[in-house]
């Protein structure tokens, strides 16, 4: 090890003294000092953001991203020999802010997104504010402020040219000069980047719908200048691409053979029946049929799966409006969008949703959440949606009522809940309402107000003198798995009071209830290897070579991401467990053909008539089938079945994966299910030119 060390201590030493007799590059370092130190600040803070976010050497030392980098930086740097002595420091002073700035916020960003800053969420800011606690201990860390080191670094190399009076004055020509070989050395690196991208690559730069990998292979300086750009494209797109938009649309939907001409077991059932529909914040499918030390986390969910119609292979499809864009697919059968989110940038579209179609069959509509009605825009959006009335925060007394993690407790929440329910009752001959918890949101460290769970592990164990001994070994106690499974034993526990509660009030005799996890908890996947792989002995994860340890990758883990989906009667009109693989997506469909209305533009399908051969399109890109899931960003896959797979059904996967996105991305954008759509695209056009 020790002559490894002094043999590469000896190679950069040899390196450095050929350096140093290398009259061309030295001189270069003395007269453009400064110019190279903000190159190296820029570069290296790019790097680490890599390092990071995407703890891999593949991904932070990326030779592609570092010199897509070092492109952007040179070419834009260049323009500071156009300035003159001082106010060329200025300039790549306010450059270094610049992107000093934007590798904080990525970072900041990336701990709570898992993905990168987009300009067009920019509104979407105070959301974040609003979040609290959530923020503050899921967020700020050290590791965000150690930009500012290189950062002031520049800063100090800068005063110290000064105060030795080595900060080089360069005359008018000799500006010009380094400026046209500085620029074009620039040119020459981004040339030799382009050249290295494949068509893959580019198109991903283009759809910008998987941030990390553009991130990964176009550093975070690329990244976010192609943001700015397609964050501002809908905008202008939304003025001038109407008419290949409105071509795309119509050609996608003749060549569906989609039709409400059917009927199933289904078809139906619970047509005028009252529906009550429980969206449960960051409820996962993990939580339920789990036990610790015999006691369930989620008693009265799996009494309900077992009464009601269990939908086992279920996912959300969100993107980076989370529980807006799960209320959007709900309601529409739509994608989220590809830039920001549709209940910020685009709550005016005209949307076809299930509030309105059940309101033409004379149901009130309502929501009801306990936070502010402006966070996800909600207020504005669920009109838009068709909702009646958006039961928010202002109409809940939160006066000395238990608050945990975002605001009002679940248990008061429905308390609260039923009672206007109860009036709504009064008024209203059949109701739609939509109910959206809040109290399972990350990052379930209100441990103390959800009650005693504790996700120990208690076992028998053999010590080495053959004498047994009953242990409760830590298990899941202090991790953020554990935690969750708390915080879920308690938004069970005040499901299973608001269940009573409409009991008792004669509220569930004519309703049907539709429960689902709107997404996951994001859970770090070494929880999930913890729990699988627990030693109670040793109290840590097995050893990987212990013949009972079991493997969870990547794909693992984003099949457990799944969450449940149940319809429940009281009088259990249906019932059993369905294993087809299905998306929030295909929700609309299906609960359409059991209460009778039908959105012909629906993407997803009624999942007792697609059943087997359903796809579910994630928003990046990926898909499942009950075949395989594709991982559509590094092009593996993981086989769900003893199959033999081939070329085709990749690619026709793909290209419905990408059809489908880009539909559904362009309906919104162009607001193409409204009528007056043609007649809006024209007079703003027209407005433009
Ligand atoms: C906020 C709540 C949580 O009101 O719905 O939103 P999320 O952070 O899950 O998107
Ligand atoms: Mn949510």
């Amino acid at each position: 090890m020790k002559r490894k060390l002094i043999k590469i201590k000896d190679k950069i030493t040899k390196k450095l003294k050929q350096l140093k007799d290398d009259k061309v590059i030295t001189s270069y370092f003395k007269n453009n000092s400064l110019f190279v130190i903000f190159v190296l600040v820029c570069v290296i803070n790019s790097t680490m953001l890599r390092f990071f976010t995407m703890p891999t050497a593949e991904n932070y030392l990326s030779f592609k991203a570092i010199v897509a980098d070092l492109a952007v930086v040179i070419i834009l740097g260049s323009f500071s020999y156009l300035f003159t002595n001082r106010k060329r420091y200025i300039y790549l002073l306010v450059l270094a802010t610049i992107f000093t700035a934007i590798c904080v916020i990525n970072s900041v960003y990336y701990t709570f997104y898992t993905s990168f800053a987009s300009i067009s969420m920019l509104s979407l800011t105070q959301y974040i504010g609003e979040v609290g606690d959530a923020v503050v201990e899921n967020v700020l860390q050290l590791k965000d402020l150690l930009y500012i080191i290189p950062y002031l670094f520049f800063i100090f190399y800068y005063h110290r040219l000064v105060k030795k009076n080595k900060f080089k004055v360069y005359n008018k020509a000799n500006r010009m000069k380094k400026f046209k070989y500085t620029i074009l050395s620039g040119a020459v690196v981004l040339l030799l980047f382009i050249c290295s991208l494949s068509s893959l690559e580019i198109s991903r730069f283009v759809k910008q719908w998987n941030r990390e990998y553009i991130v990964m292979r176009f550093g975070i300086y690329l990244y976010q200048g192609n943001d700015i750009f397609a964050s501002l494209q809908p905008k202008i797109s939304a003025l001038f691409g109407y008419d290949d938009a409105k071509k795309e649309f119509n050609e996608y939907y003749q060549d569906r053979s989609e039709t409400r001409d059917y009927t199933n077991d289904y078809t139906g059932i619970f047509e005028g029946r009252n529906v009550i529909v429980i969206h449960a914040e960051s409820l996962q499918g993990i939580a339920l049929n789990r036990t610790f030390n015999g006691v369930e986390v989620t008693p009265n969910l799996n009494r309900l799966i077992k009464e009601g119609l269990y939908f086992n292979n279920f996912y959300s499809q969100v993107s980076v409006g989370t529980s807006s864009d799960t209320e959007l697919t709900y309601n529409t059968s739509l994608m989220p969008t590809q830039t920001g989110t549709a209940f910020v940038s685009y709550f005016d579209r005209t949307y076809i949703s299930t509030p309105k179609l059940l309101k033409e069959k004379g149901y009130y509509t309502f929501s009801m959440h306990a936070n502010n009605a402006d966070f996800w825009n909600r207020r504005a959006m669920h009109e838009s949606l068709g909702y009646d009335k958006f039961y928010s925060k202002e109409t809940y007394d939160l006066e000395d009522k238990e608050i945990i993690g975002l605001g009002l407790a679940d248990k008061e929440f429905f308390a609260q809940s039923v009672e206007k329910i109860k009036k709504i009752c009064e008024d209203h001959d059949k109701y739609y309402g939509y109910i959206i918890t809040l109290t399972n949101h990350t990052p379930f460290s209100d441990t103390d107000k959800y009650g005693e769970f504790p996700v120990t592990m208690k076992t028998t164990i053999t010590n080495e003198d053959g004498t047994t001994e009953e242990i409760e070994a830590p298990y899941l106690e202090g991790t953020k798995l554990g935690n969750y499974f708390k915080s879920v034993h308690y938004a069970d526990a005040a499901l299973g009071e608001f269940f009573e509660e409409m009991d008792e009030a004669g509220l569930l005799e004519n309703t049907v209830v539709v429960i689902f996890g709107d997404h996951d908890a994001r859970l770090p996947k070494n929880d999930y290897i913890l729990m699988n792989n627990y030693d109670p002995v040793t109290d840590s994860v097995k050893d990987t070579l212990d013949p009972t340890y079991q493997e969870y990758d990547s794909f693992d883990y984003e099949l457990d991401r799944k969450v449940p989906l149940i319809i429940w009667t009281k009088d259990n009109e249906v019932s059993g467990e369905v294993d087809y693989t299905m998306g929030m997506y295909d929700v609309m469909p299906t609960l359409g053909n059991m209460l009778g209305f039908y959105n012909k533009y629906a993407l997803g399908h009624d999942i007792f008539e697609i059943k087997d051969d359903n796809i579910v399109v994630f928003p990046n890109g990926n898909w499942v089938t009950d075949k395989m899931y594709y991982n559509s960003q590094k092009g593996e896959y993981k086989l769900l079945k003893d199959v033999v797979i081939d070329e085709d059904y990749i690619s026709n996967n793909n290209q419905y994966a990408d059809a489908l996105l880009s539909v559904s991305n362009k309906a919104i954008v162009f607001d193409l299910f409204n009528p007056n759509s043609e007649e809006e695209a024209v007079s703003n056009s027209s407005k433009e030119n």
